[in-house]
């Protein structure tokens, strides 16, 4: 892959088909770097207030508004103003009821569960990393959200969306499809049909609302659980799976779609998400690079790294991060002593911090700032606030480490109900929608098993292949003792490998 050759496509792109998804230039953002203050369009209470997790909910919601830096701007004032976000144009339409509901929650024991119980609430007041100075209230930091927990369609000052109902219940039907998809994944897992899986439960708006906002000649670096940007994407699910059932190397040309390999090596892929963006600049394209990363990779020195050189060079990169309050065992507050959106400000670009269980809301902020980027005024951090519902992967029971009582207290702000309570008392979306979507949702769950059941085993020596472009001696040598091994066996001849 090159940046020339891809360069070159997505300008015979554009000079086709052009972009699927009409886009509007945004307002031009005021200067000045995110430092958070009290802001309007303070989600309602309950939806998301980050700083109870810190400091107690109950204080959190007491909470005066900090004073304000003489001359600071808020985050919000420091991003894009009025995000052109309208007619983010996501595609399709249809719908169900019932998003899938198969929960991944790991083998549950009573003495875990009280352990859980003990280091989630042990690990709070330790937890400094939204406090103010001693003596002082705590500061709550401004959630940019557009839809609340109970499906109420809220303003925000600097951002907004204008959708159709049928897109609307296009963003709808992304994420009860891909939940349907995921589900069905962490159940093949179970059957011994994939070796892992890593579950997007919970996170399915900050990823369709994000991917929504893409426009085709975008370019994605994912982590591993980008399911849902995948499929905003047009990555055929199954490949994902072949991944996660170990007969490919990753499954899919990223060029076809811009959509690059999964990776697993934590944060490196927001290095190659500014690398790759630092080339669009160069080749003059007026494309935008997304890099998809999680609150423990934002300790990773690559994501450090990664922001400087976005920085320094302007690189039309927008960096988003699902906090979804978890590494594995280890909480969002071990990562840093501020809020993670807020280290934008010490690099030097806007950070804010979105209600990641919103759609719109990811939408909206996302559009802006790849447009802000794409008008060649650099990078942007955005921290989708969220939660994941489920286990770390397949392999991690989180039964263990946090208390159920966090897990319920999500429940309650789940990104596809308060879709469709707004879609059905607005009456955007009727029975006969629901009912089709339920249907697309069953079609989804039988292609997936039909697919994992019928996907072929790999040559046994495949797995030297494509390694290196020009080979290696290394490799080679591997290779041969590999096919020694292999020979080795009496029934090797038989299977003629
Ligand atoms: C460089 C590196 N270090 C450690 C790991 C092991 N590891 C896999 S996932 C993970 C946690 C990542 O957490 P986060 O960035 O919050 O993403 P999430 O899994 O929550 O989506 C770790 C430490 C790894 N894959 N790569
Ligand atoms: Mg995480």
């Amino acid at each position: 892959m090159t940046v020339e050759s891809t360069a070159a496509r997505k300008t015979a792109r554009r000079s086709g088909t052009g972009g699927k998804r009409a886009t509007k230039q945004a307002d031009a953002p005021a200067e000045g770097q995110g430092t958070a203050g009290p802001a309007a369009g303070r989600p309602e209470d309950g939806s998301g207030q980050p700083e109870a997790e810190a400091a107690g909910k109950q204080a959190a919601k007491t909470a005066k508004p900090a004073a304000k830096t003489p001359g600071a701007k808020t985050a919000a004032q420091a991003a894009p103003k009025k995000a052109a976000a309208k007619k983010a144009a996501p595609k399709g339409s249809g719908t169900s009821r019932n998003a899938g509901t198969t929960r991944d929650a790991g083998t549950k024991n009573a003495s875990s569960k009280k352990t859980a119980a003990k280091k989630t609430a042990a690990r709070k007041p330790a937890a400094p990393a939204t406090a103010s100075p001693a003596g002082a209230e705590p500061v709550q930091h401004e959630l940019i959200q557009l839809l609340t927990p109970a499906g109420e369609r809220v303003t925000h000052p600097d951002y907004d969306v204008d959708l159709s109902a049928e897109e609307l219940r296009g963003l709808y039907r992304d994420m009860v499809l891909t939940r349907r998809f995921d589900a069905e994944a962490t159940s093949l897992q179970r059957q011994g049909e994939l070796g892992l899986w890593a579950s997007l439960l919970g996170q399915e708006a900050a990823q369709i609302g994000s991917a929504r906002a893409l426009r085709d000649d975008d370019y994605v670096f994912p982590t591993y659980r980008e399911h849902g940007v995948a499929w905003c994407r047009d990555v055929d699910p199954t490949m994902l799976l072949g991944m996660f059932r170990g007969v490919n190397h990753g499954g899919w040309d990223p060029n076809t779609n811009n959509f690059h390999l999964y990776t697993i090596v934590i944060g490196s892929q927001v290095l190659h998400a500014t690398g790759y963006a630092m080339g669009v600049a160069k080749d003059g394209a007026d494309s935008a690079v997304i890099g998809y990363f999680g609150d423990g990779a934002s300790s990773q020195g690559d994501v450090s790294e990664a922001f400087t050189f976005a920085s320094v060079y302007n690189a039309p990169v927008v960096f988003f991060c699902q906090n979804n309050q978890w590494a594995i065992s280890e909480p969002a507050e071990r990562q840093s002593r501020v809020p993670i959106y807020q280290r934008a400000q010490g690099f030097g670009f806007p950070g804010v911090r979105v209600d990641g269980n919103d759609v719109l809301a990811c939408l909206a902020v996302t559009k802006a700032a790849l447009e802000r980027a794409r008008s060649g005024q650099g990078p942007m951090l955005i921290e989708a606030f969220t939660y994941r519902m489920g286990a770390h992967t397949t392999a991690d029971d989180p039964t263990r480490y946090r208390a159920d009582e966090e897990r319920e207290a999500w429940e309650a702000k789940d990104p596809i109900e308060r879709l469709r309570v707004y879609l059905e008392k607005e009456g955007l979306a009727d029975d006969t929608f629901f009912a089709s979507l339920e249907a697309e949702n069953e079609a989804v769950g039988k292609r997936v098993r039909e697919a994992i059941r019928t996907m072929p085993d790999p040559d046994t020596m495949a797995i030297f292949e494509n390694v290196y472009a020009d080979g290696h001696a290394l490799v080679d040598e591997e290779r041969a003792q590999f096919a020694d091994y292999l020979a080795s066996f009496a029934d090797s001849a038989e299977e003629g490998r």
